[in-house]
């Protein structure tokens, strides 16, 4: 049985949106194609029968909207990162603030550095990707917490990606959707394995909520590998967010 979610904890991108992290090669953000570009997600969220909490931005992390690297949810509690990028360590309070009138917290401390982006479920288990962002100490931290809470954990090598859900995410209890360079990791043979082409990899995020997924607009061969599935997908635009890297897990944290 898969875990059903109820709400979505979303932040509004700010005015200063262009002021995040992102490769100038991208080029700029649009602020009101991505404020529209939020809504449209937000209001795929609610079509999948969540209620959607939307905290306002705040200036100081043009990041902001990226919540899923603030927090890890699992069984009841939130397990609070401590974010691999320097400008990014401050967005964790207001979201631990609101994350602890729901659920019981638990922090990832330094010198660990942990980002949700790494941080994978498929059923009760947790891959943890190392990358530039999730340190050594903050996989073993997020390991103990996860135990303590009765789920188990692995690392994956993910350098040379983001995050480890810039190159897989869960679809379903047996399904992930990869690039190629995990397809070939042993530690997801075990899992049916949807893998993107290479000039679609950015569909390798989607995001997948109740019985839904969430994926980008601009990927028809992925879509058409969901569809063929017997997958609902909800194709969308996130292209403003995709030139700081963010895609489809990142704008929510699923409850
Ligand atoms: C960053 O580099 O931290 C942001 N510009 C993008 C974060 C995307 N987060 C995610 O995929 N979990």
């Amino acid at each position: 049985m898969e875990k059903r979610y109820s709400a979505a904890l979303v932040r509004l991108p700010g005015p200063n949106l262009a002021q995040g992290i992102g490769d100038s090669n991208a080029g700029q953000p649009d602020y009101e194609l991505a404020c529209e570009q939020h809504k449209q997600y937000c209001a795929a969220l609610e079509s999948c029968g969540l209620e959607v909490i939307k905290l306002s931005y705040d200036q100081r992390y043009p990041d902001g909207c990226f919540v899923e690297d603030t927090a890890v949810i699992v069984n009841g509690s939130a397990i609070v990162t401590n974010p691999g990028h320097p400008s990014r360590k401050g967005e964790i309070e207001e979201i631990a603030k609101v994350l602890g009138t729901k659920l019981s917290l638990h922090y990832i401390k330094a010198p660990g550095t942990l980002d949700g982006g790494d941080v994978l479920r498929v059923n009760n288990h947790f891959f943890i990707g190392l990358t530039d962002r999730t340190n050594v100490d903050g996989a073993s931290q997020l390991t103990a917490l996860l135990n303590e809470l009765g789920a188990t954990a692995s690392t994956v090598d993910a350098s040379g990606l983001l995050h480890l859900k810039s190159g897989v995410t869960c679809i379903d209890q047996d399904t992930v959707i990869c690039v190629d360079q995990f397809s070939r990791e042993k530690c997801f043979s075990h899992l049916r394995q949807i893998v993107v082409p290479r000039e679609e990899a950015h569909a390798a995020n989607c995001l997948s909520v109740n019985d839904t997924i969430l994926a980008p607009a601009d990927c028809p061969i992925a879509q058409a590998k969901l569809q063929r599935l017997g997958m609902r997908v909800v194709p969308l635009h996130l292209s403003e967010f995709r030139k700081l890297n963010g895609l489809f897990t990142c704008l929510s944290l699923l409850l």
